[in-house]
């Protein structure tokens, strides 16, 4: 299939936005591995995802983590990010590294930790109010280990009751996104295991309650894209943490792992135009780079996001129906297929040059010296990220 440039259109203000922690180091329990020149506090990751974007041209917005990205001065901050192009994305709070969390927090049975826990919520919503940003993203790792080690029942009804004092302090012109996960870090009933859970709290909250897909937060085997399409009929798809996976959350550079799935996830997408900036659905990265560079991993990362998007955008619509209408099974998957084993880098790479990009973003920014600079200039202080 040749690539007409116009068909590719649908890229032109498609947007993908990258995590701050993405840019610390990170590891697993059995190590994490440190690397010179990373970031040691949220004004130089921004810096660092600015990078991203300089090469990209495609992700302008740098998701938050609180408190790894507590600083003194969020207004500070946010004027270090205009500088640096960028806006502040989704305020991601954090309720699994606290001791108080052990049994839960927005479902924990004590009313005092629960609590605490709005309470922390309250302060990311001034953080959103600093920063300028519309997004609060609440991953709830509340969970039981043990059969009847809680009430099933009653922790839903402490968490609903818990979002709802969340989402009565918010803006009007803010979203809650809420995050599902089926395990990690319980493993015998996490509070809110699957879309539906998430979605039957979106619900009863309100209009602005959406619901979070993180692709490495599924059971082996699910079709995701058929979550996606169910969560877009709801209009309740607020939102997408990207990443791969071979086993469990194992947060791998999206697309690495399974290129096809992710294919098949944007082509839900551009069907109902939800590719568009006017969907709303914040199309956000949440990986952390091990072992590789993670500059240029999450370089990557963009543009298999962006390359997914283009194979999706060439699917022959009208060919796809027809095919479908007429019963045509092996004639209706061809035309998929077609879009999907399309090489779209070199349509790509044009369209970055006459934009003034670089045709080759990765090797644009090896060539730039930014991480040797990084390496040389960043000494003394902590290095940001897990073990800090
Ligand atoms: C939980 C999660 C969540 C973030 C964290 C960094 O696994 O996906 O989105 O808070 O990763
Ligand atoms: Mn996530």
């Amino acid at each position: 299939m040749t690539v007409r440039p116009e068909a590719l259109r649908g890229l032109d203000d498609f947007t993908v936005e990258v995590p701050s922690w993405a840019y610390g180091n990170s590891g697993t329990r059995f190590k994490v591995f440190t690397t010179p020149g990373v970031p040691r506090d949220p004004y130089e990751k921004l810096a660092d995802a600015a990078e991203v974007n300089r090469v990209t041209g495609r992700s302008p917005r740098v998701s938050l983590h609180i408190p790894w990205d507590r600083v003194d001065d969020y207004g500070k901050l946010k004027a270090h990010a205009d500088e640096l192009g960028v806006a502040i994305g989704a305020i991601n709070s954090n309720l699994f590294q606290d001791d108080d969390y052990r049994l839960g927090s927005l479902a924990h049975p004590h009313a005092g930790t629960r609590d605490k826990a709005v309470d922390h919520h309250l302060r990311c919503i001034d953080i959103m109010r600093a920063t300028g940003s519309k997004d609060l993203k609440i991953w709830l790792p509340d969970g039981i280990n043990y059969a009847g080690q809680d009430s099933l029942r009653g922790r839903q009804d402490r968490l609903a009751e818990s979002l709802e004092r969340v989402y009565a302090a918010m803006d009007d012109d803010h979203r809650l996104l809420l995050e599902y996960k089926f395990f990690e870090p319980y493993f015998y009933a996490m509070d809110i295991p699957d879309w539906g859970t998430s979605l039957l709290h979106c619900l009863a909250l309100g209009e602005r309650a959406q619901v979070v897909l993180d692709t490495g937060h599924h059971a082996p085997g699910t079709n995701i894209e058929f979550i996606v399409m169910q969560l877009l009929r709801q209009n309740r798809l607020g939102a997408f943490d990207f990443n791969s996976r071979f086993y469990a959350d194992d947060d791998l550079i999206v697309g690495s792992a399974d290129p096809f799935q992710l294919f098949r996830i944007m082509v839900e997408i551009v069907s109902v135009g939800a590719h568009r900036p006017e969907s709303r659905v914040n199309f956000m990265l949440d990986q952390c780079h091990n072992i590789e560079e993670k500059i240029p991993g999450q370089i990557r990362s963009v543009l298999n996001v962006e390359k997914a998007l283009a194979k999706a955008l060439l699917v022959d619509t009208e060919a796809l129906s027809a095919a479908q209408r007429g019963g045509d099974v092996l004639g209706a998957h061809a035309v998929l297929m077609d879009a999907y084993e399309t090489d779209v880098r070199a349509a790509l790479a044009d369209r970055r040059e006459a934009r003034g990009l670089p045709r080759d973003p990765v090797a644009a920014f090896a060539a730039s010296g930014y991480a040797a600079k990084a390496a040389e200039t960043r000494v003394g202080g902590t290095q940001a990220g897990w073990g800090a």
